[in-house]
């Protein structure tokens, strides 16, 4: 049975990953392929039980912040992601390790070093086969997550802090052009879904 494929959506506040992440999976599943949607930090009971931590309580100390997210992390790998992937799959997934390198590493300053080590015991060898990085200006994002009415505390951490966000995104998709593709979040819906699928079908589907 061919391995199935592990597509990641990244970005700031109110890029719309959350909404583009379920028009994907459906739109790949009327395709007729097997699909898992999921999200981070959770998607597994341990992991979902430690997003109420995350989003609930705080400020953490930013080394404990990144590890929290990696052990939600790897209990969502563990449990949920590889066993698909294994079984045929397709994952998608609503945030995945690169949020931490940007909200962890270039927002609360944690070290590189620290990411770097924690990826290699959650993770292994896994890495997504598509990141799709739904770019937006920080202000625009914050401004669509405000209007929808819920915040959590991340939303209220500035707008410095979401343009760092917003950098190290392009800056990982700038140093990952194999893996990462960057759509443009401040078009109209109809156009992001459009570009993500165009993107989708040339480096997964069509080879
Ligand atoms: N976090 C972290 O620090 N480290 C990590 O490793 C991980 C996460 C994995 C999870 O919160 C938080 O955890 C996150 C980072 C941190 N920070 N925050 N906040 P979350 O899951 O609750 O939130 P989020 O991931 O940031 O998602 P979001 O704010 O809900 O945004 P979104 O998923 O990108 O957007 P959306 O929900 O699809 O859309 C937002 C609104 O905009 C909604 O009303 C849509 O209808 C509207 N929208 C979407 N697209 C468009 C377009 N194209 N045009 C107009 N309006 C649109």
């Amino acid at each position: 049975m061919a391995r199935g494929r592990f597509i990641t959506l990244e970005g700031g506040e109110g890029a719309g990953k959350s909404t583009q992440a379920r028009r994907l999976a459906t739109w790949l599943a009327e395709a007729g392929l097997p699909v898992l949607r999921t999200r981070e930090p959770g998607g597994s009971p341990g992991a979902e039980a430690i997003r109420g931590v995350l989003l609930g309580a705080g400020p953490w100390d930013p080394v404990a912040e990144t590890m929290l997210h990696f052990a939600a992390r790897r209990e969502h790998v563990a449990r949920m992601i590889e066993p698909a992937l294994a079984a045929g799959i397709w994952v998608v997934c609503d945030r995945f390790a690169d949020s931490t390198l940007a909200y962890q590493v270039a927002g609360q300053g944690t070290q590189r070093a620290v990411w770097d080590r924690l990826a290699a015991m959650a993770l292994g060898a896994l890495r997504p086969d598509l990141t799709l990085v739904l770019d937006i200006p920080a202000e625009a994002g914050l401004a669509r997550a405000e209007a929808r009415g819920e915040t959590n505390r991340y939303e209220t951490l500035g707008l410095a802090f979401h343009g760092r966000i917003r950098d190290a995104f392009l800056a990982v998709a700038a140093a990952e052009p194999g893996r990462c593709a960057v759509v443009d979040a401040t078009q109209g819906l109809e156009a992001v879904t459009h570009a993500m699928r165009g993107v989708v079908r040339q480096r997964l589907l069509d080879r």
